[in-house]
């Protein structure tokens, strides 16, 4: 048996965090499956550069609508989603991929202001968002929310306190918006990467390249690509299909305390 797929030809796919990463690479995923793309944040040089190459690889077939947006302003988050142009209603995925992990202090040594960059961002930012897209999506009676949580929202390690705490609500969140949304045809992911090279941890190490490097340092992580085909994976199941929680990890990663640096 051929396993069926769920059409994203023609729908439209709202990405937040488009200008890097795994945002990024879904954005060129959907894009092969001739969706519309909606894609966002806050560096606008990044995502014209993104469509420019959207539009050349897909000879301007796809309807691309970018715009800055820092996901923390829940006025420029209802502003954005008021001015995205009504050729790309309705929203068919959103995909809150936002975030960041800021220092790996320990928790009684952090900056205030760290936390209150991964709050905002990874937690109330995809609120925001969510609470403005969703309303669009029950009237449509259609859609799908994927959210990017982490393995560290599954598992604690040190140093990581607030951001595993933001992540592992992102996997409440996730579940709860999924009972609130019983009866609708909506449907909620929430993909869990493990370690994934990215701008990730240049970002967490506030631009020390050395470290941000000494993460991967002899492991073989995931890329972004490969997070791009698990979010694919779920968003194009069958309607009837919900892939709730997606854990995807590198092969030399067991958890979040064992990987293979060999
Ligand atoms: P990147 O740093 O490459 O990408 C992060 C993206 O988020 C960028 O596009 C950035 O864009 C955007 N972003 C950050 N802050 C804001 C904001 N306030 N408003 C809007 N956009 C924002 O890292 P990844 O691609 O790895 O991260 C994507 C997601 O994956 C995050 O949620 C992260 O927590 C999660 N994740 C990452 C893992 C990893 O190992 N890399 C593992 C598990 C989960 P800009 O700076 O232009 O605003
Ligand atoms: C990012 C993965 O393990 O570095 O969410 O926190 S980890």
């Amino acid at each position: 048996m051929v396993r069926s797929r769920y059409s994203l030809s023609g729908k439209t796919v709202f990405i937040t965090g488009a200008s890097s990463g795994i945002g990024e690479a879904c954005a060129y995923a959907f894009a092969e499956e001739g969706a519309n793309l909606v894609l966002s944040a806050r560096r606008g040089d990044k995502l014209a550069d993104l469509s420019r190459n959207l539009d050349s690889q897909y000879s301007n077939k796809l309807k691309i609508f970018i715009g800055e947006l820092d996901v923390r302003d829940p006025r420029k988050v209802d502003d954005f989603i008021s001015s995205i142009p009504s050729e790309f209603s309705p929203i068919e995925v959103l995909l809150n991929n936002a975030g960041l992990a800021v220092g790996a202090d320990k928790l009684f040594e952090a900056t205030i202001d760290d936390w209150e960059r991964m709050i905002d961002t990874n937690l109330k930012g995809l609120l925001y968002v969510s609470r403005t897209v969703i309303p669009l999506m029950v009237e449509n009676g259609r859609g799908h929310v994927i959210n990017i949580g982490s393995i560290a929202g599954r598992e604690p390690y040190p140093g990581g306190s607030v951001y595993c705490g933001t992540k592992h609500a992102v996997r409440a969140i996730s579940r709860s918006l999924k009972m609130d949304l019983l009866g609708t045809n909506i449907r909620v992911s929430n993909v869990e990467p493990g370690a994934v090279e990215t701008e990730f941890s240049l970002v967490r190490y506030k631009g020390d390249k050395e470290k941000a490097k000494g993460v991967y340092e002899g492991l073989v992580p995931l890329c972004a690509v490969d997070i791009a085909d698990a979010v694919l994976y779920c968003a194009t199941c069958p309607a009837h299909v919900n892939v709730a929680e997606l854990l995807v990890l590198a092969n030399s990663q067991a958890s979040a305390y064992h990987t293979d640096r060999s």
